[in-house]
């Protein structure tokens, strides 16, 4: 039998195989009949097909994709929706309409060249739509498919995950676009290179992300939480155990990762690139050597032999303490070590020389620290849910892993909010056995790690103690509150929909 990650996308002509037949199945079918009706009603013609593609919240690994190391999530129940129509040749205008069901996104318009560049500087919820566009026409370039000439597509779109809230709403977006697109050309390919396809496209929006939200997105399996490997991506089912469950919880900071790319998550990838040159130069490589052959903290992984004690030690976070100084470096000690100048060194990336010019100073020590012992973790993980340990065990251990993984991103990579900081610790205070930001970070969602059995209380003690305030001020509604606090059980990836 093939492999989960080697088999297409599945194509359902039901609601059930991904939605079941319970009262989620019941609201997804109103969000279906009301995609058909608004989708007659702007383009006066039915849809052809409809694609879907979930949220994600990630268990542990953050931060560490875009350095070639492996995460931990899972797939949620929100996702979003594409329902598509393709022109004709010869049919009316070669555009691509992308409406939204949600007054909040005003319709876009783009041409249908599939070459067109993206503009940033004037940042359209459209944009992640022309993503999918691009990525899949440079898919089938390279996979010998004839597209054609462009012809205008229609598109109507639904998302249930909220934005800028860490549950990578973005990927969603983007997968479901690519897969909608996929669907209505008639085209369908293996959920790994489907998955490797959406990451790289959705670097078109200007941040240098990993793969982590889109690889899940593509290939989770309901019940599972995967281990997602990278180069080449992989994914292994991870069965966590009974007696927890995980909650969500927003911190109602929000955080816009395309606008703030330049000082937050783009920043940390150069930093990340620049620490792995210097222990890369530091270990014994020519700079010149370096600069072209390391790309990320994993590539130098094996070269992290620390001299001081223990002596000899393989341990890269050993290496990182010996190598790499603690206080902040500027633009030009690095430079004495790379013997060229970092313009030079990111000249072909954009919004690397973004970062150089709102960068004061590179934290090199710190954010490969982070890395590196972040890495552990998820293995650590991983390890713990396959133990023998006793279930109660179990649960403490994977709750103390995320408490150090908080505490990493928080104090060494910085990615924290003092809003995110107040919501775990309220987590742990009323008995998480460990909560943590999740996603990217600098606002949007923690997650904690709760016994079953005190689920109700804790999300009643979570909406007294840090929503109730919030809601006095009116920066939430009561009744949303469903919205921003909830369990999560681990969903099923993308589907393609011809009813
Ligand atoms: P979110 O949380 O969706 O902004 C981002 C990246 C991931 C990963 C995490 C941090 C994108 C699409 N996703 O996610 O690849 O690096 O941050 O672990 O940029
Ligand atoms: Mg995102």
């Amino acid at each position: 039998m093939a492999k989960h990650e080697e088999l297409p996308i599945p194509v359902f002509s039901s609601l059930e195989p991904v939605y079941g037949d319970g009262s989620q199945a019941e609201e997804a079918q109103l969000r279906f009949d009301n995609l058909k009706s608004k989708f007659v009603q702007v383009f006066g013609h039915a849809p052809q097909v409809f694609a879907r593609s979930p949220g994600r919240v990630n268990l542990i690994g953050e931060h560490i994709d875009y350095e070639g190391y492996s995460v931990l999530p899972m797939a949620i129940r929100q996702d979003t929706i594409v329902a598509i129509r393709k022109h004709d040749e010869g049919e009316g205008e070669k555009v691509l309409r992308i409406a939204n069901v949600s007054g909040t996104y005003p319709m876009c318009t783009y041409p249908a060249d599939p070459d067109q560049e993206i503009d940033l500087k004037n940042h359209r919820w459209g944009h992640y739509f022309i993503c999918g566009y691009k990525g899949y026409h440079e898919f089938a370039k390279s996979k010998g498919v004839n597209v054609g000439e462009p012809v205008g597509l229609d598109i109507l779109v639904d998302g249930t995950v909220p934005t800028g809230s860490g549950l990578s709403s973005s990927a969603a977006f983007v997968c479901s676009s690519t897969i909608a697109i996929m669907a209505a050309f008639d085209v369908n390919f293996p959920k790994k290179e489907i998955a490797q396809l959406t990451c790289e496209c959705e670097r078109h929006i200007g941040t240098q992300s990993g793969g982590m939200d889109q690889a899940i997105s593509v290939m989770a399996k309901s019940g599972f939480a995967e281990l997602i490997d990278f180069n080449p991506i992989r994914a292994t089912d991870v069965q966590l155990p009974a007696g927890g469950t995980f909650i969500i919880a927003h911190s109602l900071a929000e955080s816009q990762k395309a606008v703030t790319a330049a000082i937050n998550y783009n920043n940390r990838v150069v930093e990340c690139r620049l620490a792995a040159i210097v222990l890369g130069i530091k270990l014994g490589m020519k700079p010149q050597e370096a600069i072209s052959n390391v790309k990320t903290l994993s590539d130098v992984e094996g070269l992290c032999i620390s001299f001081a004690s223990p002596r000899d030690s393989s341990d890269p976070v050993l290496a990182v303490k010996e190598f790499l100084k603690e206080e902040p470096y500027t633009a030009e000690e690095i430079e004495i070590i790379t013997e060229e100048k970092l313009t030079s060194i990111f000249g072909d990336s954009p919004t690397s020389l973004d970062v150089l010019r709102a960068a004061k100073h590179f934290k090199l020590h710190q954010r490969a620290a982070h890395v590196y012992s972040e890495a552990k973790r998820v293995h650590a993980f991983k390890d713990t849910v396959s133990s023998d340990l006793s279930e109660e065990d179990k649960l403490k251990k994977l709750g103390d892993l995320m408490n150090e993984s908080h505490h990493s991103c928080s104090v060494l990579y910085e990615c924290s909010c003092p809003e995110l900081e107040e919501l775990v610790h309220t987590c742990r205070e009323h008995g998480a056995l460990g909560a943590r930001l999740t996603g990217a970070g600098w606002g949007g969602c923690a997650v904690a790690l709760v016994k079953e059995s005190i689920v109700p209380q804790f999300i009643l003690n979570l909406k007294e103690r840090f929503y109730q305030s919030r809601i006095d001020k009116g920066t939430i509604n009561k009744n949303d509150l469903g919205l921003y606090i909830f369990a999560s059980k681990p969903s099923s990836g993308a589907a393609i929909f011809k009813f």
